[in-house]
């Protein structure tokens, strides 16, 4: 016999079985065993027929199908859809998005793919998807990261980096920056900033900081991890993670920490602080005005042709944040006035 499927192996009305099992699926699935129950049951009904049903009259007359199950299958083979399919769809689709988008580090797109491949739930990921370290890390922690972090507790994470840190190094100058540093009551993770004044200290101190922050399970899991090298050009040191603080009444929570030269740091400590759409702003100025901005540098003279630039023009030393407002001629705003 072959595997492929000969004419008279095809039911005649799969078109209709098709549609009601996915809708028997989305029930299942969505929770609704009792009406899933009545879709399996006519499914198998319309399976063991063999000849196609073609009115209200006939459906009725099977074993197992209701006047509202007849109905929906007449506006299938009438129209080719079902509207309470589609309505369902969707709205299933929009929750499911939702979910996924929830989990650390999926965007909308990556929640589209697990949505059009017909994952449904956390579970269908942890057993299904095949997932990138990240994103195991971010349905591990799915729950825990939507919390935010009251601000004194942001407070203790940065004094245990800042402790690890100055045995390994003294006289660093470590500043929490994000939402932190913009004065919000919670934040959603603990942006540490690093740096030193002499210019070099920063120097082969990730690594040992990290390990020291392993060694007494405060880091407990790690996202980004990298340095110069093997990242993006132009990116800092840094170290994306998970920590925890000691004791029981603790959750795990991000933390993010980057390692700048000196030179750097009132650009970085800038970009850092955010918020996001506040360093868009503040780069689209930059760029209307012959400059370039980065989390690295000021750049003044750039020539700009769309959007090459045909001279990068000159880097500018930029020693505080202030300096960096200066040269855009903008007055000077605290990051608790940053938002936007
Ligand atoms: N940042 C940015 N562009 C990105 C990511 C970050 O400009 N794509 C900058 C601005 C952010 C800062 O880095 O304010 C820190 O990033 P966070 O994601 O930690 O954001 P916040 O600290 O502002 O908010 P949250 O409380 O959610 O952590
Ligand atoms: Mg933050
Ligand atoms: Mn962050």
């Amino acid at each position: 016999s072959s595997a492929l499927p000969v004419e008279s192996d095809v039911n005649p009305n799969q078109a209709v079985i098709d549609k009601l099992q996915e809708m028997a699926n989305l029930y299942r699935n969505s929770n609704d065993k009792w009406r899933a129950f009545g879709y399996q049951k006519a499914i198998s009904t319309l399976k063991k027929c063999h000849r196609p049903v073609t009115t209200y009259e006939e459906i009725r007359r099977l074993p197992g199908i209701g006047s509202r199950l007849a109905e929906k299958i007449v506006e299938i083979m009438e129209t080719g859809s079902m509207t309470k399919l589609e309505e369902y769809q969707t709205d299933a689709d929009i929750a499911v998005m939702d979910l996924f988008g929830q989990i650390w580090g999926i965007g909308p797109a990556q929640a589209k793919r697990w949505v059009d491949v017909g994952y449904r739930t956390l579970d269908d990921l942890r057993t299904k998807a095949k997932l990138t370290h990240n994103q195991m890390i971010g349905l591990k922690y799915y729950s825990e990261f939507l919390e935010r972090i009251p601000r004194d507790e942001v407070t203790q994470i940065e004094h245990v980096v800042r402790e690890a840190a100055e045995t390994i190094r003294p006289g660093l100058l470590i500043i929490t920056c994000g939402s932190y540093r913009r004065g919000k009551a919670t934040c959603g993770d603990c942006d540490i900033l690093i740096t030193h004044r002499d210019g070099v200290s920063h120097e082969h101190l990730l690594y040992p900081l990290v390990d020291k922050l392993k060694a007494s399970n405060f880091l407990i899991d790690d996202l980004v991890y990298t340095d110069k090298h093997e990242d993006e050009p132009g990116a800092h040191f840094r170290y994306f993670g998970v920590c925890r603080l000691p004791g029981d009444n603790h959750l795990p929570r991000r933390i993010d920490i980057i390692v700048v030269p000196y030179a750097e740091h009132a650009c970085a400590l800038l970009y850092f602080t955010g918020s996001m759409l506040f360093n868009r702003s503040m780069r689209q100025l930059a760029d209307e005005n012959q400059m370039y901005l980065s989390q690295h540098r000021l750049h003044v003279g750039v020539i700009r042709m769309g959007k090459n630039k045909v001279n990068g023009g000159r880097l500018v030393p930029t020693p505080t944040e202030e300096s960096i407002f200066q040269y855009l001629k903008l007055p000077y705003r605290p990051p608790s006035e940053r938002d936007y």
